[in-house]
């Protein structure tokens, strides 16, 4: 397959600027941008799988550069909804420099900061020099600006398209950039970049984007849970990683595979078959989990993911490290405690059970473990000083549910 098949194949490709691109891309050696804002420190994994497409192309011989929008960070490209709120310089900043050293960690590509080239443009020759490229007609033509008139959109907002453009036209002029990358939702800024380039310099540049990504009911990847997935292990652990890709949809998971992994065509073709076959044993999901922690965190990051979940499947909880514990903990729901008190109190106080009666049913018929040990002693007092690292009572309710006591 061509790296455009590839990318067709792997459901990569939603608009492109136009047919000739397909040639370009095939032959390599483009320099290409794909830019990400500043709202937050950290990526999600909603953001990668177009940041994914940066390393696809650099493995076929193109040549990436990455932007932190350090400057349209501080303008707020328009939101579908209502005006962003503003956020100040100095957490603009700090999320610039957060996600700067996530995307060169991630991937090893050069990264730049738009603010480098807005700072030293004053506001006449903004207007004059590339002001003069834009009609407002153009401008409310493009989706993202249309949408907003109803609700209203202010200046800064409404002028974000520009300064996305004049990225592009100073990456092309400066870095010979002849491609821009993102998700579909980025088309009408990156049209206009196309178009200023176009009537700044008569060059012909391109852009392609993809598919959002969606569960099978259209939302987005990631966003089905209550937090974010954030692609920084102290935000999100590698374990709440696993478990959420190891339940993503059967229907969507070979999909996934093509979208976020790098395995070949063959190899996903063979997932897909076994998906198919014994779909209980979930190796499709497994993979997914694999490879995407891997790629993230590193393999050891994967095995503690693993280890953590078959300890809690099998109800060994002595056996986690207390990192681990931390970790497995994030996922569960959990209750203070300040002082001693018996499992019965505890399990109506922490909401475990619904009732006192409830919870001598589920101490007396055995349903009741306190860290991997079950417990179906009544008047049992659940103690500070028995806890795990004097910190943690693990309890598990039946065969799945468990609940974490953080010991003050
Ligand atoms: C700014 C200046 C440029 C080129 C691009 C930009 C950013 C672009 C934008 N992109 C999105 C974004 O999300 C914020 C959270 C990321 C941590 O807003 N105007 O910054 C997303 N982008 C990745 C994909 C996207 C897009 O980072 O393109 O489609 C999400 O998958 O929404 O010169």
């Amino acid at each position: 397959m061509t790296l455009f098949e590839e990318l067709k194949w792997r459901g990569l490709i939603k608009d492109i600027t136009s047919p000739e691109l397909e040639e370009k891309l095939n032959k390599g050696g483009m320099t290409f941008y794909i830019g990400t804002d500043p709202t937050a420190d950290s990526m999600h994994i909603g953001h990668l799988s177009s940041f994914l497409i940066s390393k696809r192309l650099k493995d076929a011989g193109h040549n990436p550069i990455l932007l932190v929008g350090g400057g349209t960070g501080l303008i707020g490209d328009p939101k579908a909804t209502c005006e962003r709120d503003k956020k100040s310089r100095e957490e603009i900043e700090k999320n610039y420099l957060g996600l700067r050293s996530q995307v060169e960690k991630i991937f090893d590509f050069e990264v730049v900061n738009n603010l480098d080239w807005y700072k030293d443009i004053n506001v006449v020759d903004f207007l004059r020099d590339y002001g003069k490229y834009f009609t407002v007609n153009y401008m409310l033509d493009k989706d993202t600006v249309r949408r907003r008139l109803e609700t209203g959109i202010s200046f800064t907002e409404f002028s974000y398209m520009i300064l996305q453009a004049l990225d592009f036209l100073h990456l092309h002029k400066t870095r010979g950039c002849d491609l821009q990358v993102a998700g579909s939702d980025q088309w009408g800024n990156i049209t206009a970049g196309v178009d200023l380039i176009k009537k700044a310099t008569g060059d012909t540049v391109y852009a392609f984007t993809m598919p959002l990504v969606t569960d099978s009911h259209g939302v987005k990847f990631g966003k089905s849970e209550g937090n974010a997935l954030w692609l920084d292990k102290e935000k999100t652990s590698s374990y709440e990683l696993y478990q959420f890709l190891v339940n993503v949809e059967d229907s969507m998971v070979i999909d996934y595979l093509k979208i976020y992994t790098f395995l070949t065509k063959e190899e996903i073709e063979k997932y897909e078959e076994i998906n198919q076959k014994e779909p209980h044993l979930r190796l499709a999901h497994k993979k997914l989990a694999e490879e995407i922690i891997t790629f993230l965190h590193g393999h050891d990051e994967y095995l503690k993911a693993v280890h953590i979940s078959e300890s809690l499947f099998k109800g060994n909880i002595k056996e986690l490290s207390h990192e681990e514990l931390v970790d497995a903990s994030k996922n569960m729901d959990s209750y203070e405690l300040v002082a001693d008190l018996n499992l019965v109190d505890l399990l109506v106080n922490a909401s475990i059970v619904s009732s006192k009666r409830e919870a001598r049913e589920f101490i007396s018929n055995n349903s009741i473990s306190l860290n991997g040990e079950k417990v179906n002693d009544l008047d049992f007092i659940v103690k500070k000083e028995n806890a795990l690292f004097k910190e943690f009572t693990i309890i598990r309710k039946g065969k799945k549910k468990y609940f974490v006591i953080r010991h003050k």
